[in-house]
């Protein structure tokens, strides 16, 4: 378009200039015809006689007299004429362009509205999923420091009695079954909490009546220095030699609390782990 638009102004400036040689040569002409006149007032008809007047054969297109200026005119006239059809039709394009134009800018605006909202949107997704990154983060390592759970039997091999007659003994149980997180000490017997939450423990002792030991036993289970519930047995003849007692209860520990089970008297323990400590953390809180 921008092609067409300089091809037109360049035959605009070819019409002028024709249109300005044309004004020159009818000036000419017309100096010409004058010039008779004056001669004829100073130099008499011979003069007259050889200047042609405007509108005689030579100036309609007598070929031996050079280019017919009218046709010329016409022509021109023509070109014109094609050239402002040529000039409107493209205006009409120009405006219809124009017009797509600014409709294709309303349209890039909106488009561009949206994907502002799109990326704000995104922005905001990015946002979340990083926080839902760390929460799953916090709660894996939640789900790993929550796994607490053990087991124990008190003799590791062999049977026999544990215990003294001197007052509370803390029963050590030897053979582990299980110790998720190893928070129950085989050497020491005691289960120390590693988080705030609700714990259950059982434990279950089994007594053996021998006549150097005590006739009464009483096993309890201690959060800290505090005893919390407690069983035993007592032989009153040698028919009763042998009985079992057991107790469970649901603590809720703090980090740090340390559950075991003190025995005063014996308890007895052999290949068929008669006499066992066990606890797992419900649920943290
Ligand atoms: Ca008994």
């Amino acid at each position: 378009m921008e092609t067409k638009l300089k091809t037109c102004s360049a035959l605009l400036v070819l019409l002028f200039c024709c249109l300005s040689g044309v004004q020159v040569q009818e000036d000419s002409n017309n100096h010409s015809s004058s010039a008779p006149v004056a001669m004829d007032s100073v130099g008499g008809r011979l003069v007259e006689d050889q200047i042609e007047r405007p509108g005689t054969e030579t100036e309609m297109g007598d070929p031996a007299a050079g280019p017919d200026i009218w046709t010329e005119f016409a022509t021109l006239r023509d070109k014109v004429t094609e050239m402002k059809l040529d000039l409107r039709w493209m205006e009409n394009r120009v405006t219809a362009a124009e017009s797509r134009g600014e409709e294709l800018q309303k349209q890039n605006d909106a488009q561009n509205v949206e994907l502002e909202a799109t990326y704000l949107k995104l922005q905001d997704l990015e946002h979340r999923l990083i926080v839902s990154e760390s929460q799953v983060d916090n709660l894996k390592e939640e789900l790993a420091t929550s796994k607490v759970a053990f087991s124990a039997s008190l003799l590791a091999s062999g049977n026999g009695n544990m215990g003294t007659v001197s007052g509370d003994f803390t029963v050590i149980y030897e053979n582990v079954f299980t110790n998720i997180g190893n928070h129950y000490s085989p050497y020491t017997g005691y289960f120390t909490a590693p988080k705030k939450g609700m714990y259950f423990f059982r434990f279950t002792c089994y007594f053996v009546y021998e006549p150097e030991f005590h006739a009464v036993h009483i096993s309890r289970l201690f959060l800290n220095d505090n005893p919390i519930v407690v069983t035993g047995d007592s032989f009153d003849h040698l028919k009763d030699r042998e009985d079992s007692g057991s107790n469970g209860v649901v603590l809720q520990l703090e980090v740090g609390d340390v559950v075991s089970i003190k025995v005063n008297g014996y308890v007895w323990d052999d290949k068929y782990h008669r006499t066992t400590f066990s606890g797992f953390l419900l649920f943290p809180m």
